[in-house]
């Protein structure tokens, strides 16, 4: 159907001021647009987490799944394989993907695997009530580090961008031109693409005037360029007055997973007969 809602009338659970009503916005906005030119929002998956952002998958109004916490790769890989004409999307937390399923990111920015995965970056473990995550500032307090973390956060867009990833960017909820944009042109890209979302999680670590007075948009910045996105990428070094770049950081055109993938079926075998013969020996 054209022009629906994409908004469904589900009860809106998010805290006020939740940085996760900017991306539900640019979702809602940017897919609206790609319909307007073509896409059929039937073609498209969201895939969540589990967190406050996976909230997303029952707030709009997309075939949508809810994974298992750190499995939201590996769901919209399958997805993507089973029907390689979908257009599929990730909204992860930074619980999500840089904690319990680091490894799947990892492999999927290496495999070059078709689809956009959007952290929900609000350093912290929002729905489980404020425990740290791998991104979260030296020393942030929160309901498991009481007297503060005692490590240093990772850095995202520099681990992506080793690990292979042909499409790297960073958003903050707070800039929703350059954020639509973003989403839009991760959506387009053909193969992996990686969006790293800063956004404020209002109940238990509000950021606000730290990203207000660091942020900064990337300008005439080669895209192209391995070296210096990976320089830019470590320009955040978490120091607290680092400067926080955002944009686009790189991006390049591979073959993709599915292009692999399809391209080499097993040479003249019958994969089901195959599989039958595999279950026979092993009885
Ligand atoms: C396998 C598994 N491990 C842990 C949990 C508990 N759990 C649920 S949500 C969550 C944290 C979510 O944090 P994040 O991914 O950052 O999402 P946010 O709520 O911040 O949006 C955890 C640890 C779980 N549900 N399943
Ligand atoms: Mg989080």
């Amino acid at each position: 159907m054209i022009g629906r809602n994409l908004i469904t009338p589900a009860k809106n659970t998010w805290c006020p001021g939740c940085g996760n009503f900017s991306l539900q916005f640019a979702l809602k906005s940017v897919l609206g647009e790609l319909e307007q030119s073509g896409t059929s929002l039937d073609d498209v998956v969201l895939v969540t987490g589990i967190g406050c952002h996976a909230k997303m998958a029952d707030y709009l109004n997309l075939n949508s799944i809810y994974s298992i916490h750190g499995r939201t790769i590996p769901a919209a890989i399958g997805i993507k394989l089973a029907n390689p004409r979908l257009k599929v999307i990730c909204c992860a937390g930074d619980g999500d993907c840089y904690a319990e399923g680091l490894d799947h990111l990892i492999f999927a920015a290496k495999r070059n695997a078709d689809i956009t995965v959007i952290i929900h970056n609000n350093r912290v473990y929002g729905l489980t009530t404020g425990q740290y995550t791998p991104t979260s500032p030296l020393g942030f307090r929160g309901r498991s580090t009481p007297g503060g973390t005692t490590e240093l956060p990772i850095n995202p867009l520099e681990l992506m961008l080793a690990s292979g990833a042909t499409f790297v960017a960073r958003g903050y909820t707070r800039k929703m031109e350059q954020l639509r944009s973003l989403v839009k042109q991760g959506l387009l890209h053909r193969g992996f693409s990686f969006i790293d979302v800063l956004q404020i999680c209002a109940t238990y670590n509000n950021m606000t005037d730290y990203y207000h007075e660091h942020v900064y948009d990337l300008k005439d910045h080669d895209i192209s360029g391995f070296e210096t996105a990976f320089r830019k990428a470590r320009e955040w070094d978490y120091n607290s007055d680092a400067r926080i770049a955002l944009g686009l950081f790189y991006q390049q055109v591979m073959p993709t997973y599915e292009d692999r993938v399809f391209a080499h079926p097993p040479d003249n075998i019958d994969s089901q007969k195959r599989i039958e013969e595999i279950l026979q020996e092993k009885m």
